[in-house]
């Protein structure tokens, strides 16, 4: 059966017809895109056109019970049990019905519509410099845009290892812009709006400056990552959608305005920074210094929520490591931890996260009809690195690992028979599994040590 037209269409949106523009006839419900591989023509002449598929169709989602009609469910729920019962027992049946379901109920009372991927990508080096990080790099950046004019750009800063081997590549988008993470004096200062406090940002404006070049190159340590013999592509997330709530500006300007109510599933800001992500993974592919088979996705905090469901959403990414990610993440929301952040309070100060259904959650986490491990069980086999540290119990790190440990039985359908470590690791101590896990000393933060952690686990297994 064909599926509806796209919610949206007939409106000023981003999937409507507007001024000369190929209306595109991908729906907002669609899995994500196939693996492919696009061939980029010329990569460094001015514009570079990449032509991606439309998103396979399918069945409407079913219609679901409002959040304070489900049941109450206490424990994390068997990932393997579907709505109605039925319980799953191999490989086939959890990719043909449990992991649709659960991808239709993450959007439906979680994160938002699945957006559609944009019929066509054009890709603009702004510049590339070969001499980079000593010599030992590539430092370039590279503007995205999807068609209409109303659609932000984003602006993909990418370091790689000099050399001929296309090499394995992280990705993810950071919480500044891009000119904090180097000094290079090329690298685009964001022109959307951005948090107050980031060094550089101008008083009472929320507008970047070049004051802040450089100033948090700590978070994503870029020459660190090239010498260890990687590649990393990060994008401000402001560029797709600024983090601030009741404001419609990114992509969120592109939806129609609803009228009266909120629609209790319109996508909400981490989905539209997990559609970055994949945004970022369409150049990517394409790029011939890089292994479309060899991307991991990294994202600290609310961008660590972000990792994972971009990992969950996208099958082209082969590694997930969301960092400290906690509530909303890698963190149960029918958590055991008194000092971790609750459903009320995230939804509370954070509304625009996530959609206007799991707010409805807040009061009671047991109606939830999934938790964080079926968004792990999403990525199977793929693995996943949840990474913490001590002092960040808002992040809930031993919630975090019973969140992998309930995650395990998916992978064990593919094969692994112990994709988790027994107990909880030592601080320190890298659980390399492929439900990896890693707890440090210290504070809420993304350090160069962190890399180091990210790369050791690559370094298994994108090898
Ligand atoms: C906190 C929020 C967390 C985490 C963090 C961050 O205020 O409660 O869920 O996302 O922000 O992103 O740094």
């Amino acid at each position: 059966m064909r599926h509806p037209p796209p919610l949206w269409v007939g409106f000023a949106g981003p999937f409507a017809p507007h001024g000369g523009y190929t209306i595109t006839t991908s729906d907002p419900f669609a899995s994500p895109e196939p693996t492919m591989r696009l061939s980029l023509a010329a990569i460094g002449v001015l514009a570079v056109t990449v032509a991606a598929p439309s998103a396979v169709p399918v069945e409407p989602p079913p219609a679901f019970p409002l959040p304070d009609k489900l049941p109450s469910i206490k424990e994390l729920p068997d990932p393997l049990v579907m709505r109605d019962g039925t319980q799953i027992a191999n490989k086939k049946d959890w990719e043909v019905k449990r992991r649709p379901e659960l991808k239709e109920l993450f959007q439906h009372y979680m994160y938002g519509r699945f957006p559609a991927k944009p019929q066509k990508i054009t890709a603009k080096v702004l510049f590339e410099d070969a001499k980079a990080f000593d010599g030992k790099g590539t430092l370039r950046e590279v503007e995205l845009t999807f068609g209409p004019p109303e659609w932000p750009k984003l602006h993909l800063l990418i370091a790689a290892p000099n050399g001929s081997t296309p090499v394995a590549c992280f990705v993810g988008p950071n919480f500044g812009g891009n000119h904090l993470l180097t000094a290079h004096e090329k690298v685009h200062i964001p022109t959307a709006w951005v948090p107050a406090g980031y060094p550089g940002v101008e008083k009472g404006t929320n507008r970047a400056t070049a004051e802040g070049r450089g100033k948090q190159a700590d978070t994503w340590p870029l020459q660190q990552i090239v010498e260890s013999g990687y590649a990393v592509a990060t994008f401000y997330c402001g560029d797709v959608q600024p983090d601030r709530p009741d404001v419609r500006e990114g992509m969120r300007a592109t939806l129609p305005v609803a009228k009266g109510a909120t629609p209790a599933d319109e996508t909400a800001t981490i989905m539209w920074w997990a559609w970055g992500c994949h945004r970022a993974v369409d150049f990517l592919v394409t790029d011939p210094h890089i292994d479309a088979k060899r991307l991991a996705v990294v994202g600290h905090s609310r961008l660590g929520k972000t990792a994972l469901l971009a990992g969950a959403f996208d099958d082209r990414i082969a590694v997930v490591i969301p960092h400290q990610s906690g509530c909303g993440g890698a963190g149960p929301s029918r958590s055991k931890n008194p000092k971790a952040e609750p459903v009320k309070r995230i939804t509370t100060v954070f509304p625009h996260w996530f959609c206007a259904n799991f707010s409805a959650f807040g009061d009671d986490t047991t109606k939830i009809p999934f938790d964080q491990h079926d968004l792990v069980a999403i990525c199977a086999p793929r693995p996943v690195l949840a990474t913490n540290a001590e002092d960040d119990q808002w992040a809930n790190p031993s919630g975090q690992f019973d969140v992998l440990t309930a995650a395990a039985p998916v992978y064990r359908l593919y094969g692994d028979d112990r994709p988790v470590a027994v107990k909880l690791p030592e601080t320190g101590t890298l659980a390399d599994e492929r439900l990896g896990y890693f707890i440090r000393t210290g504070k809420h933060s993304m350090t160069p040590d962190d890399w180091k952690v990210f790369v050791r686990y690559a370094d298994k297994w994108l090898k």
